[in-house]
This record gives structure tokens, C-alpha cells and sequence, in this order.
């Protein structure tokens, strides 16, 4: 008998009409648990909660919201490794992965924790004589929080410490497939002391949960970490109803890192296999188009293929693996069609490009690299979401900067390169929203912002100070003596 797990609707646990297996994707015949459908009046209960929440913790005092916050952030970072555990349970990414991903979540609800003791504003003189004015934020309101499953534990905390910290209410709808680390999080967040009704669990279809957060009139801003087209969706719905709502959308990425010949061959590769290939290169910052000048290019993917032998593709819990599987069948099965897709359209497979069958029945897939890739080409434009890297060869840096621009997205880019002319040209030139230097294009600081530009992104930016553009509103208020 598996262990059942409830939502949490204005503070109390409560068990769903229906249960959504998890299923861990290193090996199928493992069940880590059965976590409850919210139903649409469920959903509801929880908005309603949260409004009701809303009148005392919006008003209540940063130094409140900041011990609650650390001490959320203390027990993460006490359990990370049976967290980490968990999360690769569910997840697939390798254990390092996974503690990885839980001491980020755990640092960055410490720095939200700060950021709630940091709110602050403007005072100006007025243009009526005798009058002066403020500029002051106030919390949004109720946040519609939807994640996705490549970050079970760090993107949810990103985006719930920003908003509790800035005094909003959170009813929080987590990725079907990962809600093992969501569940832990808000356990952890409610047994810090949060009052009930300001953060809310509702676990369960997106479609349906989804619509409950775009249309309830209650509900003033949606945050959403997914696809373009559901954060079109999301959008749409957002602007349509009665309210008209706040949104925050992070959807994809095609990240080229280019390598120009005077690189250091080294880093070029360790920031290529870590850019695209870890993680199963489930990351929207993934690098999944490596931009190489012609001269470089031949040394560069046989030094990729000769790291991309070493590496051991394998159970996410097993010690010496490098590379766990991808999510579930789904998305097994999109990285074997556009590996398809690739082939037909002339690139050619240089490395890897076979599902694996290893002890465990798992979705197992080679990192894959093609070569001979076209600009043009659908796996050069659509986001694959797996461990499969296209590699475009260039003349020069001049038309290695027009092929890194040569996308519908824009969220991450790097160029490995030691002319700092060209280091410090791409970095005004990439029309992406974070730009690396010989770094990989995976992998960002929780102080900083996080977001892109063109399809990538949709509204303000996530984490770091940049966080309150989103959490917070303006308010701006003139007084005279009278
Ligand atoms: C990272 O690269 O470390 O869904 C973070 C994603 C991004 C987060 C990437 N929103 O992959």
C-alpha cells in the first residue's frame, strides 16, 4: 500500500476524490506515492481561502514573513538529502542533482526571507506646493502559482518565497508528474508558521486547475513555468475574464552557445556537455544549439563525443550515474521523433540517437548530438526539452551572432571565446534575456533576475530584487499638510 498525500486548503489537509500515482522514471515498478486530484471546488475553496487570508497577512510584519521564510529555509537545507533523494526519485535527475536543486530552493527562500525586510519605496516633493508624495508596494494579492516538473523543488520556492515574502497569498498547483517535492515544501512552509489560507495546495490536472486560476475573479496574478503554447493559453485566459490579471510566464528556450576558434577547448566543452546533456537536457536554459566556428568545429565535437563516452547514462540514485532518464514516455518519445525529424531532415546523428534498455525499466536515452545542422532545420528552431544538441557550423563570428539570433525564443546564450572584443559584443548583441561568458547556459544565480525576451518570456522578471516588479504593485500617494 502506497503512502496517500492530501492538499492543503485553508489550512487543513484534505484527501482528493482521486489519486495521481508518481512514478519514479529510473525504474517504473517503483511507486513513490499517490497525491490527491484537487477538484475544481476544491480550487475554489482554496482561492476563497486565501482571500480570506489575505486581509492580515498582507499587513503583517516583514520581520513575521522572514522568520517563517528561515525557518523554511533552515529545514530545507537540514533535509536536503533526503529531499534530494525524493526529488530525483520522482524526477530523474541524478542524487548531486537533485541535493543540488534542494539547497537552491533553500537559499533562495533565505534570500526572500531578506527581501521582506527590503521592501521599500520612493518619497518625492509633489508639484502642488506644501505636498509631497510616495511611492510605495504593496503586495498584488492572490498568486496563482503553476510549475513545471524539471525543477520540483527550486522553481516552486522561487516563485512562493517571492510571493509570501512580499505579503501575498499562494494557492500553488504543482507539475502532475513531480508532486512528491511540492507536497515536502508546503509541509515544510505550513509547519513554519504560516497562518491558514496564504499558501494553498491544490495538485492535479492543469486544464482544469489551470481555468480555476485564469477566470476566478479572485485571483489577481498567475505566475507560470511551461510551454509557449500553454503560456499563450494562459495569457489569453488571463486577459479575457472580469479581472484582468498580473502574469509572469517562463515558456521555452532553443540557447545557442557559440564556440569561436580561440576558445579554450576545455571549457568549450565542459560548458557544452554540462549546457546541454545534464539534466537529460531538461532545462528551458539548456544549450541546444552549439554555434561553431568552422576551424574549431571538427576538434570540438569529437573532444564533445570522446566526454560524451565517459559519461553513464543510468538510475538517478545510482552512484556513479552522470545522466538519468528523461521525465516519462511522453517525453521519451518527443526526443525520438525529432531525432527522427533530424535525420530525415539531412543533419546527421554524430553521437548517441538510441533509447537504452538498462536493469531498470526506465526511459533511457544516449546524449545525442547531431552535426550538419541548417539554421532552418525544426530541430534547430523547436524546443526539444531532451539530451539532444545540434551543432551549426560558421564562418565567423559575425554569422555566429546572426545564427544565435536566428530563434523564435530568447531566454539564455553563451559564447566560449578569450577575445574579450567579441566577448563583451556578444554580450550586448545576443537578443537573449541572460547572457554567459564561457559558462554554460544552464545553471543561474538566485540573486540575480531570471527571464528572457521574444517567446521565452511573458512580464517581469523572476528572482533576485528584480522579483517585487511582479509580487508587489505601486502605489503612489500625495499628501498635503492641509
Ligand atoms: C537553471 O538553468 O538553473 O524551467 C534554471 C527551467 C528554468 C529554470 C532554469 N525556468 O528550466
Amino acid at each position: 500500500m502506497t503512502k496517500r498525500y492530501g492538499n492543503l486548503i485553508n489550512g487543513e489537509w484534505v484527501d482528493g476524490e482521486s489519486f495521481n500515482m508518481n512514478v519514479n522514471p529510473s525504474d517504473t515498478r517503483d511507486i513513490i506515492g499517490e497525491y490527491a486530484r484537487a477538484s475544481t471546488a476544491e480550487a475554489e475553496a482554496a482561492v476563497t481561502a486565501a482571500r480570506a487570508a489575505f486581509s492580515a497577512w498582507s499587513v503583517s510584519t516583514p520581520l513575521m514573513r522572514h522568520d517563517i521564510l528561515m525557518r523554511a529555509s533552515k529545514e530545507i537545507s537540514s533535509r536536503a538529502e533526503e529531499l534530494g533523494h525524493l526529488l530525483s526519485r520522482e524526477e530523474g535527475k541524478t542524487l548531486p542533482e537533485g541535493i543540488g536543486e534542494v539547497g537552491r530552493a533553500a537559499q533562495v527562500i533565505a534570500f526572500m526571507a531578506g527581501e521582506a525586510l527590503r521592501i521599500s519605496g520612493e518619497r518625492l516633493a509633489g508639484l502642488v506646493p506644501g505636498s509631497d508624495a510616495e511611492v510605495t508596494r504593496e503586495p498584488v494579492g492572490i498568486v496563482g502559482v503553476i510549475t513545471p516538473w524539471n525543477f520540483p523543488i527550486a522553481i516552486p520556492a522561487w516563485k512562493i518565497g517571492a510571493a509570501l515574502a512580499y505579503g501575498n497569498c499562494v494557492v500553488f498547483k504543482p507539475a502532475e508528474l513531480v508532486p512528491g517535492s511540492a507536497w515536502e515544501l508546503v509541509s515544510i512552509l505550513h509547519r513554519a508558521g504560516l497562518p491558514a489560507g496564504v499558501l494553498n495546495l491544490v495538485m492535479g490536472s492543469g486544464r482544469q486547475i489551470g481555468a480555476v486560476f485564469t477566470s476566478h475573479p479572485e485571483i489577481d496574478a498567475v505566475t507560470f513555468t511551461g510551454s509557449v503554447p500553454t503560456g499563450r493559453s494562459i495569457a489569453k485566459a488571463c486577459v479575457s475574464g472580469a479581472t484582468m490579471k498580473r502574469m509572469q510566464l517562463e515558456m521555452g528556450g532553443k540557447n545557442p552557445l557559440v564556440i569561436l576558434d580561440d576558445a579554450d577547448l576545455d571549457v568549450a566543452v565542459e560548458c557544452a556537455v554540462n549546457g546541454a546533456f545534464y539534466s537529460a537536457g531538461q532545462r528551458c536554459t539548456a544549450s541546444s544549439r552549439f554555434v561553431v566556428m568552422d576551424s574549431i568545429h571538427d576538434r570540438f565535437v569529437q573532444a564533445v563525443d570522446r566526454r560524451l563516452r565517459t559519461l553513464r547514462i543510468g538510475h538517478a540514485l545510482e552512484k556513479d550515474t552522470d545522466i538519468g532518464p528523461v521525465v516519462d514516455q511522453r517525453q521519451l518519445d518527443i526526443d525520438m521523433q525529432y531525432i527522427q525529424v533530424g535525420k530525415q531532415e539531412g543533419a546527421v546523428v554524430h553521437s548517441g540517437g538510441e533509447r537504452l534498455d538498462l536493469s531498470t525499466p526506465g526511459f533511457y536515452l544516449q546524449p545525442t548530438l547531431f552535426t550538419g545542422v541548417q539554421s532552418s532545420m525544426r530541430i534547430a528552431r523547436e524546443e526539444i526539452f531532451g539530451p539532444v544538441a545540434a551543432v551549426i557550423r560558421v564562418r565567423d563570428y559575425d554569422e555566429a551572432l546572426v545564427v544565435a539570433n536566428d530563434t523564435n525564443f530568447g531566454l539564455s546564450s553563451g559564447i566560449c571565446t578569450t577575445s574579450l572584443k567579441c566577448a563583451t559584443h556578444f554580450k550586448r548583441h545576443s537578443q537573449a534575456g541572460i547572457v554567459k561568458v564561457n559558462q554554460s547556459t544552464s545553471g543561474l544565480d538566485f540573486h540575480l533576475p531570471f527571464g528572457g525576451r521574444k517567446s521565452s518570456s511573458y512580464g517581469p522578471r523572476e528572482q533576485g530584487r528584480y522579483a517585487a516588479e511582479f509580487y508587489t504593485i505601486v502605489k503612489t500617494s500625495y499628501t498635503s499638510a492641509g
